[in-house]
């Protein structure tokens, strides 16, 4: 008996992502594979590995017979559901941020801690937020070699990490700026934002992101920090496993579609050269290394969209900090920062139910 796989949020911006993940793949374990949404999506017909399947409507009986539940649904939804799920017999994968920093919740990145995924008293396993885990391949490979301990991150955050309206948004600011000489007079794009009738009250940003940057992503937690910062810090340390890690970050949205980038400047506890850094990232088969200074070569969102491995780049010694790495990351927020990293854990628990 092969194990049954729901994927709940099927219709979501994330659950295509999954889907397409899921048909791309070579092999699957999964002998069923149900398909779960909200009552409006309930009855769709989606396409996944040749066969046609119906969109059901989320209830506590479509999970009788589930072995592993993937939840790619907001915060409440996951919080009231993931324990019916796991209730019903189901090990419950969540990518919502309702139980990443729950003690008894294992938080999963498998080229990290894949072992963690044995340890769910709840019968839930959480799936990182979509920054903490773009870095989280590079960086664990060379925390196993040379041991974490201090982390600075910068993000540049692409807007498809707050879903399809952060996408609709940027393109419609995008048209309203287009073919114009802005940008050169305090408030000229906001100007003319107001003037294509793009207000800032239902904006997913609180600035303008066309030909700018916004240092705010995700909500206000108070002292200065916002929620993303905070999850930087938090989430870190609890995959990496170094309560103790000290970690300060800055959250920054920039006007692209979709991969987010972090500038990370890591401290370690022993000596790290550029060298042997290069060669943990040449072994670490989720990574791929673009670093070649003196061609220009480096990693950018828009040329890692789509892809799945992290891409490292501009891989540098701290000048005036010993034991220390200066790097820049990219990872496709969609997938390795969500639908992909799922997905993985739910294989690798397979073979459990196999
Ligand atoms: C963002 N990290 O980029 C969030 C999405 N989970 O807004």
């Amino acid at each position: 008996n092969r194990p049954v796989l729901a994927l709940v949020g099927a219709t979501g911006a994330v659950g295509s992502v999954m889907i397409d993940i899921i048909n791309a793949r070579e092999t699957v374990p999964w002998g069923e594979i149900r398909l779960i949404a909200s009552a409006r999506s309930a009855g769709r017909k989606l396409t996944v590995r040749g066969e046609e399947i119906t969109v059901r409507a989320l209830a506590p009986e479509v999970f009788d017979g589930v072995d592993i539940a993937m939840f790619d649904v907001p915060d409440e939804i996951s919080a009231e559901w993931a324990p019916i799920a796991a209730e019903r017999g189901a090990v419950a994968v969540d990518n919502s941020g309702a139980f990443r920093m729950d003690d008894d919740v294992p938080l999963v990145v498998p080229e990290v801690n894949a072992h963690k995924v044995a340890e769910r008293p709840r019968g839930i396993i959480a799936n990182p937020n979509c920054t903490t885990l773009s870095m989280m391949a590079a960086l664990g490979a060379l925390h196993r070699e040379f041991g974490l301990k201090e982390l600075v991150v910068a993000s540049y955050q692409a807007v498809s990490g707050a879903g399809a309206p952060g996408i609709d948004r940027l393109y419609a600011e995008l048209e309203a700026v287009a073919g114009q000489k802005l940008g050169v007079k305090a408030g000229d794009v906001r100007e003319a934002l107001a003037a294509a009738g793009l207000g800032f009250e239902d904006s997913p940003f609180p600035a303008p992101l066309a030909l700018n940057v916004v240092p705010w992503a995700g909500s206000y937690k108070g002292d200065g920090w916002t929620s993303e910062e905070l999850k930087v810090r938090n989430e870190s340390r609890k995959i990496l496993g170094i309560p103790d890690l000290k970690v300060s970050a800055t959250c920054v949205r920039v006007p692209v579609i979709t991969t987010h980038s972090l500038a990370v400047h890591a401290v370690f506890e022993r000596e790290v050269t550029v060298e042997q850094a290069h060669k943990v990232f040449a072994a670490q088969p989720t990574v791929v290394l673009v670093d070649e200074p003196e061609q220009k070569k480096f990693p950018t969102p828009a040329d890692v969209v789509g892809e799945d491995p992290t891409y490292v780049g501009r891989v540098r010694q701290a000048l005036d900090f010993p034991n220390t790495l200066d790097f820049f990351v990219c990872g496709d927020n969609l997938r390795k920062g969500a639908a992909l990293n799922t997905y993985e854990i739910a294989e690798t628990l397979a073979p459990e139910f196999g």
